[in-house]
């Protein structure tokens, strides 16, 4: 009995303790777990680290035909696609941003790879920057900036308003130690390229100089030359002002026609513009402009790179500056046969 009892409480021991053992060794073998996959970068296509141009659908929703540094922008981003092979799917909004928005969402339904924007102005954004994101498709800005946040991007490629602006200043302060009245005639109301260049300019003009009168031509000739005009009707040239600061070329042209058909000769008023485009160029030539702060459109070849780099899961940088400077009449003759804008 005694033996009995021994061995069954020996047989119940050993049950238990098969029992907790084989549970213990599926806990200390467990399936070895999948190696943790690197987490892919935002934008990364699945033919990373391999995609060529060829797998590129580049979305550009072109903000408008304005200027001819806008035609040259967008001549930019059509010669770069053809060049490297990439499909650029191409659209203009007329200078309006609810066309821009619906431009940028068809590109989102469609699932281009990037999409490369050139915003009109640079508030209202946020809703459908957040659309791209969500859809994880990646945002570059290029050429104006966005007041959104820099996480609904991931970069900016383009110029240096508030700098153009500065030495635009800078050329009235050489012209003008001893002071002098001036007007502006700015861009487009609320564009990153506008406000910029405005804020620039009155950041580093000096204040002996004083700005009677600003009013925006948005950044076409056609427009300006009613402003010019109206200016004109208001305040007497060489009297009242000395000078006009000049938010970019296309602007310019249209006010040396209202300058010329109310009689001012070139060099009566000291004028500086903004882009550095042929017509800024011809216009310096024959002497109506002092100065053209260069601003460059040849952006294609920058972007094309990043969105590949994107594609490829590649570091990128977050804000990328073009390279600019200031062009003066001296130079304008030799210089006008090699621009390429
Ligand atoms: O200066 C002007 C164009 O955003 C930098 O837009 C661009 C500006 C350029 O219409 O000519």
């Amino acid at each position: 009995m005694f033996l009995k009892k021994n061995t069954f409480k020996f047989l119940l021991l050993t049950v238990i303790l098969s029992v907790v053992l084989s549970a213990c060794g599926t806990a200390a073998a467990p399936a070895a777990p999948a190696a943790p996959a690197a987490p892919a970068a935002f934008g990364q296509a699945s033919c990373a680290p391999n995609c060529t141009y060829k797998d590129m659908v580049m979305c550009y929703p072109q903000l408008g035909a304005e200027s001819d540094w806008r035609t040259a922008n967008t001549a930019s981003f059509k010669d770069q696609a053809a060049k490297d092979g990439f499909q650029l799917v191409f659209s203009d909004a007329q200078q309006k941003q609810e066309n821009q928005i619906s431009a940028v969402r068809a590109c989102i339904q469609q699932g281009v790879s990037v999409i490369a924007l050139p915003p009109v102005v640079e508030d209202g954004w946020d809703a459908v920057l957040t659309e791209a994101k969500n859809a994880g498709i990646p945002v570059i800005i290029v050429d104006r900036s966005v007041s959104a946040d820099p996480s609904l991007y991931v970069s900016h490629i383009g110029s240096d308003m508030k700098l153009e602006g500065e030495r635009a200043a800078e050329e009235f302060n050489k012209k003008f130690p001893n002071g002098a009245k001036i007007l502006e005639l700015s861009g487009t109301t609320g564009s990153g390229a506008a406000v910029g260049r405005a804020e620039g300019f009155r950041a580093k003009l000096n204040k002996n100089i004083e700005i009677i009168d600003s009013q925006t031509g948005n950044f076409t000739r056609a427009e300006a030359v009613p402003v010019m005009q109206a200016f004109l009707q208001k305040y007497k040239p060489g009297t009242d002002f000395q000078g006009i600061f000049i938010h970019n070329d296309d602007m310019g042209l249209g006010a040396i026609e209202a300058l010329k058909a109310a009689g001012v000769k070139p060099g009566d008023l000291f004028i500086v513009s903004v882009d550095g485009t042929r017509g800024g160029f011809q216009a310096m030539i024959d002497g109506w402009f002092q100065a053209d702060v260069e601003c460059n459109p040849l952006l294609g070849p920058q972007v094309a790179e990043m969105a590949l780099k994107l594609m490829n899961g590649q570091p990128i940088d977050k804000n990328v500056l073009t390279n600019e400077t200031v062009y003066y009449p001296d130079k304008a003759a030799e210089l006008l046969p090699s621009r390429k804008y």
